[in-house]
């Protein structure tokens, strides 16, 4: 419903529209996509709709129209006249529905493909507000849309997969339903979402009724394939889900072989036929007489293999294998060994939910301290903080901290931004006066490597940077990480002590594994953190925690494992403050 009234809103903008008509939709929108009252259910009855914010009259019988026939009119109509195409042109990055409507106005241009053309044929020079920097960044759009096209975010397929289980299990003879794939391993992004079914209606040559069922799932879009013990079907958001229905007996087997990775089973089956097996997703059984040695359990098949059974997220043929047959698997991090947040924004700036809340939401996900680390003035479009605001809010960070009566600990911050130079945003004294000083990039992205390098390099020259945030800039599936030369950055913030961040947001999940596994091999300090803008986003450190175990990280590689008193030890020291410079260390004096 939010998604077509969203839409609804970008086609009347592209058709210029009267503005305050298409805030209505937007407005509308909004208030669908965040309400926890369920639209569907009180359609029918117009008062309670009204009292929905955001929601008018003319609005109230468009969402009528949603619930009983799939679709609005008005977004049916314009769709008619522009194509579906215009939708898929507004995600691109940095494309809204002005662009679209000069590139349709000035070139007749409607979708991707269309665009693509008419940059590669120069067709785009001369047009207003086109000029060859903004051509460009079109041009790279398009080539990173396309490579992420199909891709997921974790939290998506989370989602996608807690739905669907959740109507699967309804079914009588299903008891079990567990993802595989890349989902199961973790993965930062996901192409199909793979679910393994199980049950007594899953028992070989009875599986008709179940199959119906899972085919009869109503958010289903339409249908790929069907088979025996398998459906296949995309959801309307154009993720592809492949379901299979599968023997307990079997049931190890099957979730090893669909869990991947490939080149993980590819290396598992080599071993297998070496010792005299052969391994498929319905059982390790012996080469000579096709017997089978173990199938119900993951377990039983690796430890036949003589193995150890690896957690799903080391499942990438990179030494898991060898490491499980010396039984030296090496003990991962869990969402339990996290003890503090680092990372947290407040309604002083860009975040929805106050100081005390953000308290009170960590406590609940088991925090022993935070980190409030709201925006820096550079940031405006977020009200970032000038200096006498950031003193102000530390004042209050203090204040609440004493009211939590040792409940929590509240670390009073800034997330400062990294300026193009690489000044830090904020005068040194203020940053003195924070215990955690996190400073990022928010600006500026398309600077060279070398720019770029020596900008955050010399953002951690400052002695008051603790924290390098969001290390790469990347939004998943959206923008690409920045330019830099990150075995500088991790070597550099080595010998300062400047730990890095990696963030929990499911559409940052920077470093990933790979620079984590840099980070881990040059001694550079590790935080995890949530960048909470919401009190609800303090529960998100699992698809960090996933990366972490992804990389082979344990619990004594992260530095906000520890207590708060021996974490603050071991991050960078502050500078010369604490100890200030006429006053000479005992025992010195000539
Ligand atoms: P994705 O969906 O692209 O994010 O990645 P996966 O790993 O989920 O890949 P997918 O959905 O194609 O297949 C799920 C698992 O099934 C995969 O991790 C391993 C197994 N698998 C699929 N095809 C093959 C194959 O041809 N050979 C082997 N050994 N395993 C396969
Ligand atoms: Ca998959
Ligand atoms: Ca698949
Ligand atoms: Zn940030």
């Amino acid at each position: 419903m939010a998604r077509l009234l969203a839409e609804t809103a970008d086609l009347l903008e592209i058709d210029g529209g009267d503005s305050f008509r298409i805030r209505s939709y937007r407005r509308a929108a909004e208030s669908v996509e965040q309400t926890t009252i369920d639209m569907a259910a009180i359609a029918a009855d117009t008062a309670q709709l009204l009292a929905v914010p955001g929601i008018g009259k003319g609005m109230a019988a468009h969402i009528q129209a949603i619930v009983s026939t799939g679709s609005l009119p008005l977004r049916d109509e314009l769709l008619a006249r522009y194509g579906a195409g215009v939708l898929e042109l507004l995600k691109l990055p940095g494309m809204g529905p002005k662009t679209v409507a000069l590139l349709w106005d000035a070139a007749r241009i409607a979708t991707i493909d269309q665009l693509e053309q008419a940059i590669e044929a120069g067709r785009l020079v001369g047009l207003p507000r086109m000029g060859a920097k903004q051509i460009e960044k079109l041009h790279k759009g398009i080539q990173d849309y396309r490579r992420s096209a199909g891709r997921f975010r974790l939290d998506e397929a989370e989602d996608a997969a807690a739905r669907l289980s959740a109507y699967l299990l309804h079914f009588k003879g299903i008891h079990k339903v567990t993802p595989a794939g890349s989902f199961r391993r973790g993965r930062e992004t996901v192409g199909d979402l793979d679910l393994l079914v199980t049950g007594p209606a899953c028992a070989p040559e009875h599986t008709a009724a179940a199959v119906e069922y899972v085919a009869a799932y109503p958010a289903i879009h339409d249908i790929i394939a069907k088979g025996e013990n398998k459906v296949a079907f995309h959801l309307a958001s154009g993720m592809q889900v492949d379901v299979r229905l599968l023997p307990s007996a079997s049931y190890g087997a099957a979730l090893q072989y669909f869990t991947g990775s490939k080149a993980h089973n590819v290396s598992l089956r080599q071993r297998a036929l070496k010792m005299g097996y052969t391994l498929s997703e319905w059982s390790l059984a012996r080469l000579s007489d096709g017997s089978t040695v173990a199938a119900a359990t993951e377990e039983e098949i690796y430890a036949a293999l003589g193995m150890d059974c690896m957690p799903p997220e080391m499942r990438e043929n990179l030494g898991e294998i060898e490491a499980a047959a010396h039984h030296n698997l090496p003990q991962l991090i869990q969402r339990s060994h996290i003890r503090g947040d680092l990372h947290m924004h407040t309604t002083a700036t860009d975040g929805r939910n106050t100081i005390r809340e953000m308290a009170e939401a960590a406590i609940q996900q088991g925090c022993q301290y935070i980190a409030i680390t709201d925006h820096s003035k550079n940031l405006a479009m977020t009200n970032g903080l000038d200096e006498q605001r950031a003193l102000e809010h530390i004042r209050r960070i203090r204040e609440v901290n004493e009211q939590m009566e040792g409940r929590i600990r509240i670390f009073p911050g800034i997330e400062v931004d990294i300026l193009a130079d690489g000044r830090l945003d904020l005068d040194d004294e203020v940053l003195a006066q924070m215990d955690i000083v996190i400073a990022s990039v928010h600006t500026r992205f398309e600077q060279s490597r070398e720019d770029m390098t020596a900008r955050i390099l010399r953002a951690m020259e400052n002695p008051h940077t603790r924290i390098l945030g969001h290390p790469t800039g990347r939004l998943l599936l959206r923008r690409e990480p920045y330019a830099l030369d990150m075995g500088a950055v991790l070597r550099r913030a080595a010998e300062l002590g400047v730990a890095m961040e990696h963030n929990a947001a499911p559409e940052r999940l920077d470093l990933n594994d790979r620079d984590l596994r840099m980070a881990r091999e040059l001694g550079c300090p590790v935080v995890i953190c949530t960048d909470a803008h919401d009190a609800q986003h303090v529960a998100r450190f699992d698809y960090g925690i996933r990366q972490l175990r992804r990389a082979w990280f344990g619990p004594q590689d992260v530095l906000n494992t520890l207590p708060a008193s021996k974490f603050l030890a071991a991050l960078r020291p502050g500078p010369s403050h604490h100890a200030p410079p006429h006053v000479q260390p005992l025992g010195r004096k000539a």
